[in-house]
């Protein structure tokens, strides 16, 4: 309860704020976009993570006004890049299942689109298979709106949910992201690697890109780059960083 009311004035007194961490592009080797990640700058407590409070959002239903918060502050942060020398980096936002379900994601997202005037490829939802799932129906009606606002979307934490697979060639979507559960041992666990590479070519196979995140070797980044796996992302390149330290770290490799 006294989360739940920090957590209002939280929202009230503009206390959360966005990192970002580095995607790469493993055709160009390129920084191509990042995720963006919540953090919670608590007065008195420092720096909060969002183990310790994005279920507190979501069991309180603040979820579906800081949602409308995050998608607003990642389509600023597009637009703040697109204008400086840093230019057009692909943003992708977390999507709780309680945001999907019950807020207006389309309103959400058409509003801070126009607001800031960013292209809309530039941004990204990831939901995961448990909101997908939820009302399959629905997941379908909700995501052909969205896409036809010209963003994308990308199935987070991919294989560890419940998704059917009949429904991966229904959901109108544009990417998996492969769980860091299958990319941690992929070099040495036979098992997790056969379930990372069915993943890379049955997203390729239905025409979606494949994304994988928590990559912190070098063994393991060269076992995806040889296996066709389009985007990584994980400690090996860049843990989350401030918006101001990821913008000097693409101006770099610039
Ligand atoms: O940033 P960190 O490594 O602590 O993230 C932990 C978890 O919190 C991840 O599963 C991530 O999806 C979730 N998370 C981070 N930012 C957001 C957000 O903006 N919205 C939602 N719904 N979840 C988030
Ligand atoms: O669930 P989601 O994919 O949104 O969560 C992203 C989370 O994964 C963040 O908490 C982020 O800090 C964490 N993460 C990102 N890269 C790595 C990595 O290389 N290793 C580990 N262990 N965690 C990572
Ligand atoms: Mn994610
Ligand atoms: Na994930």
């Amino acid at each position: 309860l006294d989360l739940e009311m920090a957590l209002r004035r939280a929202l009230d007194e503009d206390e959360l704020e966005l990192h970002y961490q580095p995607k790469v592009n493993l055709h160009t080797g390129r920084v191509s976009g990042a995720e963006a990640l919540l953090r919670w700058n608590r007065p008195g407590h420092g720096m909060v993570y969002p183990a310790e409070f994005v279920s507190v959002l979501e069991e309180t239903g603040l979820i579906v006004r800081a949602g409308g918060w995050i998608i607003d502050a990642a389509c600023r942060q597009i637009a703040e890049w697109l204008e400086s020398p840093i230019g057009p980096m692909h943003i992708a936002v977390n999507v709780a299942s309680r945001q999907f379900v019950e807020g207006d994601l389309e309103q959400d997202v058409s509003e801070a689109l126009a607001r800031h005037k960013v292209p809309p490829d530039l941004l990204e939802l990831e939901l995961t298979e448990t909101a997908l799932m939820s009302n399959a129906e629905r997941t379908i009606e909700v995501l052909t709106k969205l896409r036809a606002l010209g963003i994308k979307v990308a199935i987070d934490d991919f294989g560890t949910g419940y998704s059917s697979l009949a429904y991966l060639q229904r959901f109108p979507i544009d990417k998996l992201k492969i769980d860091i559960a299958f990319v941690r041992n992929i070099t040495t666990n036979p098992n997790d690697a056969a379930i990372a590479l069915a993943i890379i070519s049955m997203a390729h196979s239905l025409k979606l890109r494949v994304v994988a995140e928590g990559v912190e070797s070098r063994p393991q980044l060269e076992y995806l780059r040889r296996n066709r796996c389009d985007e990584v992302q994980g400690f090996y390149f860049s843990r989350p960083l401030s918006a101001q330290d990821i913008g000097q770290l693409v101006l770099a490799g610039k």
